[in-house]
This record gives C-alpha cells, sequence and structure tokens, in this order.
C-alpha cells in the first residue's frame, strides 16, 4: 500500500491513547527523566504553526529518552485563568469557565493531532478547584512565614512570634518592613492581639501593604510591572498609571540574593539569565545619613534627623553639592519650607502624569524644584540644599540621592540648569572628559582619601562614617517586592477573611476556597473588584458552621491572585497530579525531583521563569520539596514568524486603486500598492487566482497582469498575525500531510533557538521523504516486502552513520541536522536498493521520535510483537562499521591525475601495482604501453612514469 499518512496516525493516536503508552510510572527501576513544556493558556484563537515548535521539540527528546531506558515524565495542562476569558465574559457574559473549557477542549484536539507523547493523565488545569486549593495552600504557608537572614531561609512566624515573646525583638535578623517596631519582651506582651498582628504583618512572607501599582483602568486592575511596556499594558494596549493601593504583596526580595546565585548553578541561556541579573539588579555601595539642618520651621520633624541615601560611589562625598529625593518621598512636606511650597506642589502634581519607566527613560529633560531646606555633609558640615526631582525614584534605594555633578552625568546635567556648584573629586577630572575616577586622577579635596585608589578610597570613607555613625556599606536590589492580586473575577481567591480590619487565613480544612458566582464580571457600583457582587460570601466561623446559624461572617478578600500564581509551581503537581491530601507526596518529590529539560519562550524571563524559582526556593526552605533550583535546563525555543504574501494593485492615472493586480516581477513598470492576501490562497509564492476571486466579494472581477501566465506574489517577513493573513493553522498541515510531516517540517525550519519565518515551500520535500522511507519497506507493487539476508556492509554503514549522528544531534538539542540526515540516509538506501530487514528495524527506531505514526506502523509491519515501539531500545552504534575498508586512490601519469580508482585498503603495494595495471581505463590512458616506473603509496596514490 502506499503511505496513506491519515489513517496511520489515527490509528496510532488511538492506540497510544487507549493504551496510555506515555504514562509515567511512579515507581521505576529505571532513571527519571522529566521533560516540561511550558503549559499554554488556553486562548481563543487556538494553536498557530509557531506553538507546537517548542513542543515538537521537547517530544522529540521525551521519545528519544524513553529509547535510551529513562522513565520519562512529560506532562501538559493548561495556565487556564486569565484575562482573555474574562474580557470575552464581561462583551458576552458567558461564564469565563464555559469559555475556558471549549477552548482547552480546541487545544486538545489540536495537541492530539500532532502526535505528542504526553502523559494526559497527569494534566493539569490551574483553574479548577482541586488544583488551585494548592496554590492557597501555598499562598497560606508563604503568609505563615517570615525570612529569617541569620539562617538564611524563611522559618514559621510562629516561630518569629515566640521569640517576641521571650526576648522581644532584639536578635532578630529579617527580611521586613522598613518601619518595624523595637520592642523587649514585656512590650510585646503588653500590645493588644491587634497590635501584634500588625506587626507580625510587616514581616510574613505574604503581606498587605499600601504600594504604588501600575492601575490599569481599561482592565480595571493592577499589572505588574514585566506586564507593562512602555506605559502601555502588554495585553490589549491600553494606558497604565501610577496609583497608591493597598495590596497583597510577596517579599521576593527576600530571595533576592539566592535568585541571583542560583543562576550560576543551572543550564539556562546566558541572554536569559543576564536579563534576570539585571532584573535582580544588586548594587554594592553605601549608605549615608545626612543630618537634616534645623531651622525653626522644622519643629515638626521629629522622628527624622537625617535624610538616608543609598550611594555605589561614597568615594564621591566631597563633591556632593545637593540632595535630590523623589517627590514622593515620605519627608518632602515637612522639609518644604512656606516660601517653596507652591513650587513644590506643582512639581509633584507634574511628576504625578508620569510613569516610572518615563521617568528612568527621559534623561535629557531636566526638571526638579528646591525644597528650601539644607543637609549638612556628615564629613565636612557643608550645608547642602535639599531639591525634589523626578529622575531620583522613590521604590529605589532609599528614594534618596547625594547629587555629585562632577562624578554623575544627570547630576551635572541638573546642576548645569538650576545654577549649582559643581566640585571636582580627582585632579583631572571634568564630567564632560568622562575621565573615570576609578582608573584615573587623585583624588582632590580630602586629606585622607589623597594618593589613594578608588577602592581604598571607598573602603576609608565607610570607614570614616561608621566610626561616626554616619553611613555604612550597602548592598541594594533593583527588584522589588511582587505585587500579587488583581482587581478581577478570573483567578484563584485569596484564602483570606478580615476582621477587625486585619487579615486572617480561613481554615486549611475548609481550602479550596471555591470562586463564587456572579451576576457579572465587572467591578461593583462601589468600584470594589467583580467578587464583590458575590451574594452571601463571607467567612463563617466554625461553631456558627456547626451549628448551622445564619451568621453573617467576615468579609473575605476581594482581589483575586495574579496570573503567575498558578504557574509557579505546577511542575510538582504533575509529578502527582491527583493528590488530595498534599500538593504532590514525599515520595513523589523525592522520586522526580525537578524539570531536566524545560523549553518555553523568552518572554517568561523576568515573571514566570523568576516567580517560580521564588516559590521553589520556598517551598525548599520548608523542607516540602528537594531541589534549591527547579528547572535544570532551560531552552528559549525561537518565534515562528510569519511569511507574508503580496499582491499589487495597478493605481490608474488619478492616483485611485483599481481592481487590477500586477504580478511581483512586474512591478516596477507600474504604479502599484501592495495589499497583504491570504497566505493559503498561494503556493509557492504563486497566486490561486480562483480562490483569490472568492476570497473577498470586491475581487471578485479582478483582473491580473501576469508574467508567464502566472500571478507571482511578493514575500515579506512579519509577525505571524490575524491580520497580516499569514497564520498557519496546523490543523491544515496536518489534514494535508499529516503529523509526522509537521513535525518534521517544523523542526527543519532551522535551529530551535532561532526566530525564523514558517515557509511552505520545503513542506512537500519532507513529505517526498517519509513517503521514499515507506518505499523502502515496498516493493514496486507496493506490497510490504523485506529480506532477511545478511546486511551489507555499505548498508551498514549508512545505518550507524544516522545512529550515531541521531545521538549526537538530539543530545545537543539540534534538531534540524538531524532532519537533512535522516534523508541521505535514505538516499543511500534508496541507492542500495536495500530492503534489509536488520537494517531497517532499526531506522524505525531511529526516526520514530521524529516521525512516531509511520514509525510505530511499519514496527508493527516488520511482524514484531503486538505493542508500541516506544519502549524498544535504541540501537547501538558500533564505529567498525564506519570504518572505510576501501580508498579511492588517484592515478596519476606523468605527474597528473587521471582518474581514480577504489582499491582495498587491505592490499599491498605490489597487489595494487597489478590492480591498476588490469584496469581497462587505465590501459587506454597508457596507450598499451608498459610503464617505466611504478610508483605506489599506500593508502594515498598511484604515480607511473612513462
Ligand atoms: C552618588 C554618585 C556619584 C552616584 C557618582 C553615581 C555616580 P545603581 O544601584 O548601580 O543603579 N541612585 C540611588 N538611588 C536612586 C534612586 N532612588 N533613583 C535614582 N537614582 C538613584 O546606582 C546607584 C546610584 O544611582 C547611586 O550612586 C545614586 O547616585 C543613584 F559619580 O550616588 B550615586
Amino acid at each position: 500500500m502506499d503511505y496513506q499518512f491519515k489513517d496511520i496516525e489515527q490509528k496510532w493516536q488511538q492506540f497510544w491513547a487507549q493504551n496510555g503508552t506515555f504514562k509515567a510510572e511512579d515507581k521505576s527501576a529505571k532513571p527519571k527523566y522529566y521533560v516540561l513544556d511550558m503549559f499554554p493558556y488556553p486562548s481563543g484563537a487556538g494553536l498557530h504553526v509557531g506553538h507546537p515548535l517548542g513542543y515538537i521539540a521537547s517530544d522529540i527528546f521525551a521519545r528519544y529518552k524513553r529509547l535510551k531506558g529513562f522513565n520519562v515524565l512529560h506532562p501538559m495542562g493548561y495556565d487556564s485563568f486569565g484575562l482573555p476569558a474574562e474580557q470575552y465574559a464581561i462583551q458576552t457574559g458567558q461564564h469565563p469557565a464555559i469559555t475556558t473549557a471549549d477552548n482547552i477542549a480546541t487545544y486538545r484536539r489540536q495537541l492530539d493531532q500532532i502526535g505528542f507523547s504526553f502523559d494526559w493523565s497527569r494534566e493539569v488545569r490551574t483553574s479548577s478547584p482541586d488544583y488551585y486549593k494548592w496554590t492557597q495552600w501555598i499562598f497560606m504557608q508563604l503568609f505563615n512565614s517570615w525570612y529569617n537572614k541569620d539562617a538564611d531561609k524563611a522559618e514559621s512566624i510562629t516561630k518569629l512570634a515566640a521569640h517576641f515573646e521571650q526576648k522581644g525583638s532584639a536578635g532578630i535578623n529579617a527580611v521586613c518592613d522598613e518601619e518595624v517596631l523595637t520592642f523587649t519582651a514585656e512590650e510585646w506582651k503588653a500590645l493588644s492581639n491587634r497590635e501584634q498582628q500588625n506587626e507580625l504583618l510587616k514581616y510574613r512572607l505574604t503581606y498587605l501593604r499600601e504600594s504604588t501599582v501600575n492601575w490599569c483602568a481599561a482592565l480595571g486592575t493592577v499589572l505588574a510591572n514585566d506586564e507593562v511596556k512602555d506605559g502601555f499594558s502588554e495585553r490589549g494596549g491600553y494606558p497604565v498609571e501610577q496609583k497608591k493601593m493597598m495590596q497583597w504583596s510577596m517579599r521576593i526580595t527576600a530571595y533576592a540574593e539566592r535568585l541571583l546565585q542560583g543562576l550560576d548553578t543551572i543550564d539556562w541561556p546566558e541572554p536569559l539569565k543576564e536579563m534576570q541579573r539585571n532584573w535582580i539588579g544588586k548594587s554594592t555601595g553605601a549608605s549615608v545619613k545626612f543630618p537634616i539642618e534645623k531651622t525653626t520651621h522644622h519643629s515638626s520633624l521629629t522622628t527624622h534627623e537625617f535624610i538616608e541615601v543609598f550611594t555605589t560611589r561614597v568615594d564621591t562625598i566631597f563633591g556632593v553639592t545637593f540632595l535630590v529625593i523623589a517627590p514622593e518621598h515620605e519627608l518632602v512636606a515637612s522639609l518644604t519650607t512656606p516660601e517653596q511650597k507652591v513650587d513644590i506642589d506643582a512639581y509633584i502634581a507634574q511628576t504625578k502624569k508620569k510613569s516610572e519607566l518615563d521617568r528612568m527613560a527621559d534623561a535629557k529633560t531636566v526638571s526638579g524644584a528646591f525644597t528650601g531646606s539644607y543637609v549638612l555633609n556628615p564629613l565636612n558640615n557643608e550645608r547642602i540644599p535639599i531639591w525634589i526631582a523626578d529622575y531620583v525614584l522613590a521604590g529605589y534605594g532609599t528614594g534618596a540621592v547625594m547629587a555629585v555633578p562632577s562624578g554623575d552625568q544627570r547630576d551635572y546635567l541638573f546642576a548645569k540648569h538650576f545654577n549649582l556648584p559643581i566640585v571636582p573629586i580627582i585632579d583631572i577630572q571634568n564630567i564632560e572628559t568622562e575621565a573615570d575616577p576609578t582608573k584615573e586622577g587623585k583624588y582632590i579635596n580630602s586629606d585622607f582619601m589623597n594618593g589613594l585608589a578608588y577602592k581604598e578610597a571607598t573602603a576609608a570613607v565607610i570607614a570614616k562614617l561608621e566610626a561616626i555613625g554616619a553611613g555604612k556599606a550597602k548592598v541594594n536590589f533593583r527588584m522589588r517586592d511582587a505585587i500579587f492580586g488583581r482587581q478581577r473575577y478570573w483567578g484563584e481567591p485569596v484564602p483570606v477573611y478580615f476582621k477587625d480590619g486585619l487579615p486572617h487565613l480561613i481554615e486549611e480544612k475548609h481550602l479550596p476556597l471555591l470562586l463564587p458566582e456572579v451576576d457579572k464580571y465587572l467591578p461593583t457600583e462601589t468600584g470594589e473588584p467583580p467578587l464583590g457582587r458575590a451574594e452571601g460570601w463571607s467567612y463563617k466561623s466554625q461553631e456558627s458552621r456547626d451549628k448551622n446559624q445564619d451568621e453573617a461572617g467576615y468579609a473575605y478578600e476581594l482581589s483575586t491572585m495574579p496570573g503567575w500564581a498558578g504557574s509557579s509551581w505546577y511542575w510538582y503537581r504533575y509529578m502527582d497530579a491527583h493528590n488530595d491530601k498534599e500538593f504532590a507526596s514525599k515520595e513523589a518529590i523525592a522520586y522526580w525531583k525537578d524539570v531536566d529539560l524545560y523549553i518555553g519562550g523568552s518572554e517568561h524571563a523576568t515573571g514566570h521563569l523568576l516567580y517560580s524559582r521564588f516559590w521553589n526556593k520556598f517551598l525548599k526552605d520548608l523542607d516540602l520539596v528537594i531541589e534549591e533550583e527547579p528547572f535544570k535546563k532551560l531552552i528559549n525555543q525561537g518565534m515562528i514568524q510569519g511569511r507574508s504574501n503580496f499582491v499589487y494593485r495597478l493605481i490608474d492615472e488619478e492616483g485611485r486603486g483599481t481592481n487590477t493586480f500586477v504580478s511581483h516581477g512586474l512591478i516596477k513598470e507600474y504604479k502599484t500598492s501592495p495589499l497583504h492576501v491570504d497566505v493559503n490562497i498561494v503556493e509557492n509564492e504563486v497566486l490561486n487566482l480562483n480562490k483569490f476571486k472568492e476570497w473577498r466579494p470586491e475581487f471578485a472581477d479582478a483582473e491580473f497582469i501576469l508574467e508567464n501566465g502566472k500571478y507571482i506574489c511578493g514575500v515579506e517577513v512579519e509577525k505571524m498575525s490575524k491580520r497580516y493573513y499569514n497564520v498557519v493553522n496546523p490543523d491544515d498541515i496536518a489534514q494535508r500531510y499529516g503529523a509526522d510531516t509537521l513535525r518534521m517540517y517544523e523542526m527543519f525550519l532551522g535551529p530551535l533557538e532561532q526566530s525564523k519565518p514558517w515557509n511552505t515551500n520545503g513542506i512537500e520535500g519532507v513529505f517526498k521523504f517519509l513517503r521514499k522511507f515507506w518505499r523502502l519497506f515496498h516493493n514496486d507493487a507496493w506490497e510490504f516486502s523485506v529480506s532477511d539476508a545478511e546486511p551489507s556492509k555499505a548498508e551498514l554503514k549508512s545505518l550507524h552513520k544516522i545512529i550515531r549522528k541521531v545521538e549526537e544531534d538530539v543530545e545537543r538539542f539540534s534538531f534540524n541536522t538531524s532532519v537533512s540526515s535522516f534523508m541521505i540516509a535514505v538516499n543511500e538506501l534508496t541507492d542500495l536498493k536495500c530492503n534489509n530487514r536488520a537494517i531497517l528495524q532499526d531506522m524505525v527506531i531511529v526516526l520514530s521520535s521524529y516521525a512516531p505514526h509511520i514509525c510505530e506502523e511499519l514496527w508493527t509491519l516488520l511482524g514484531n510483537p503486538a505493542g508500541s515501539l516506544s519502549y524498544a531500545p535504541y540501537p547501538k552504534f558500533n564505529s567498525a562499521y564506519l570504518v572505510e575498508d576501501e580508498f579511492a586512490y588517484p592515478i596519476s601519469i606523468n605527474g597528473k591525475t587521471k582518474m581514480n580508482l577504489n582499491i582495498s585498503l587491505s592490499l599491498e603495494p605490489k597487489a595494487i601495482e597489478e590492480f591498476v595495471l588490469a584496469n581497462a581505463d587505465v590501459q587506454r590512458y597508457l596507450d598499451g604501453k608498459a610503464p617505466k616506473k611504478v610508483i605506489v603509496v599506500k593508502g594515498r596514490i598511484v604515480n607511473m612514469v612513462v
């Protein structure tokens, strides 16, 4: 039979599903291997050919590892909470759960059709209650923990409270809010429960705090920094403004150093690690306290006697000529003198309009306002004016900088603009020559630094500051605590209720806290999140539950968890997906440990991949998981770009578009304007004219100016998007050529990590290759026919070349190079007319991770016992078959090479000479004459002199 991919693929997909072929074993003597894909958000648009790229690569790898004897975990699921389903719900009233279920069904059908070896028995959906129960549970553990810097790990909050009870706040070295109280054990015990709880909230790893957030009014929610691009929401492109709100936050900053150090232990792409390093943004410097000059006006300044700055250049302290604090700095109001109030207020109003990103990006325009107050330089008592300016960010460092116009470009521009003094710090230094004081010049302006190099000078200043209690060395991180809440419906409810204005966890036995039904997916009339609409949704005490009393209960938290909650631990759920006692059992975690290979897009660099590492480290601190890092190796697959096609509309004399279209090769001769055309009605750049006429009513009577009888379209690479008509649906490809061709073709497009345009021009070639492979097993009448003869040396050589090549390629994730090698191997075997069972059987195994369906079918036809070849052993490479036993000797006559002759390498010079002279072609060159001399260099050349 000819290659009937449709029947074959359907048959095997069914077989795998019915037999649970890819079910990973929970207990196995085999070594484990965990191959994970970033699970998709099931969007309404379904998959396009770009989406499966990474899934195909990971699937090849997973299948290969099974052949290599590993117990492979290769699961799939859905990150199914999120905004699009909710936006759709707002427009149509359809419950997001329904939309989500529909979309998942589409995804599942599309994924199944590509023949992935997923263990679907472990599927997870972040929006299903038996999953989000555990997301809520992890939230509760975070709420019940604080970060002990001395132990360098998270610990139970009960332990902290016990310490307070026994020893007060002394001896606690925590990552916590800035304004924590200092107290003795007695003072602690004297606090009310409410006060105590309030204090503990400042230590919890998830906590409530008023913070400046990215508020997107159009989406009705707060967005994370990585969801905002240039002041607009990443999804939808709506404007985002800065707003102060009470928010749940995650104290990810507690893990900053570990998140940084951990990067050195994992095998991830260097650019991605660098992005995380920058995001974490570790700076080593010093904090310096500048005492505030007291005037009568400052009588209100009781607690604050100084302004603290963070600087990475404490060596420049004698060049400080003004201080700049952020417009939001808490001291602004009290520092502003009555004369300066108008200026300051106007400036603050102006800053409110700018987002943080604008503020950082806008380095050129100088703006600021003087508060009217002064600080003193702690080392020389110079008076230093205090300004506010928006280039200083409230959330970074201490929100205050010591400005050194002779050392820093921004400070320099500021000083020039406002006519502030510029004091040099080193002898040759001039900001305009950009002399670098760390390398050049000598310090001036300070007796104790003169003659010192940068490092020593820095240490000397810090020592001086420490001695007078005015400063100390400090490490600062750019990373902030992560906001953990959205004012939206379709997310995990936060398992918290409020009593006396303080947050309390619900009892663990009441998990999951189910998402309640609401009448509309919109904020309430009073501006509360949609959950505020849920009727009777409040926490009832156990007592009233027991007695079935109709108590009003306590109000639940109304925001839901952000999109990254469910994806921050999902790889553990796959290890034990149906456990209703734990998020995963200890045994399952002990066996599977971590993800060996993780494949996904680089767009998650500072979101998902950072949050996941954070939660993992936290779970590790609680001894709930084993590994410090969750994803040992990570690969970012490139993007598949669209390949857009264009037609060219003829423009008439009056400049109007006509209904005539000019073929691409002729457009120089006419006046035309380009128009995107649906790539699905173009083949090899040739436009299908009939389909074009049907495509849109206005083209029904289109006319064409053709070249060689064809309409050739223009081509451009663009993002794959509906609006460019360049979206290719994998369903269409699978229908037309089959999944095996689709899989191989996606790999054939180029290196996995590279972005590349989708281009169907070569797909026929891949399809023909598979047919040619099929052909090897069949005779001219398309009957299955293989021989049991001994394989020839040439056949063995072809086979062993590909065994080794695929092994090498797959191990280094170079999937595209194997595809071309498969083609070479099949061509060689075709030339050799190979139909040898032993050869073909091994070929089937080697090819099966790329093209599993055709290989399963051939495996069965070869007479193997019923079942799948998925667990057959990968053939052993034998280098002996690759040893060349012949050599193509150049035959030269009087120094000129005339021809090459294949001669066995085992022949000795005498025998070689005889063999050469016996050759008819050689005799012709010699014209029947006997050569005067024959020189044979074994393995190199045969030279004759006539
Ligand atoms: C004096 C100085 C002199 C500085 C000099 C630089 C060069 P990193 O941590 O590497 O980004 N800075 C501190 N807090 C800031 C804030 N909230 N907003 C804006 N800028 C802030 O850089 C830290 C440096 O950035 C600090 O060192 C401070 O300026 C500024 F020749 O202090 B420097």
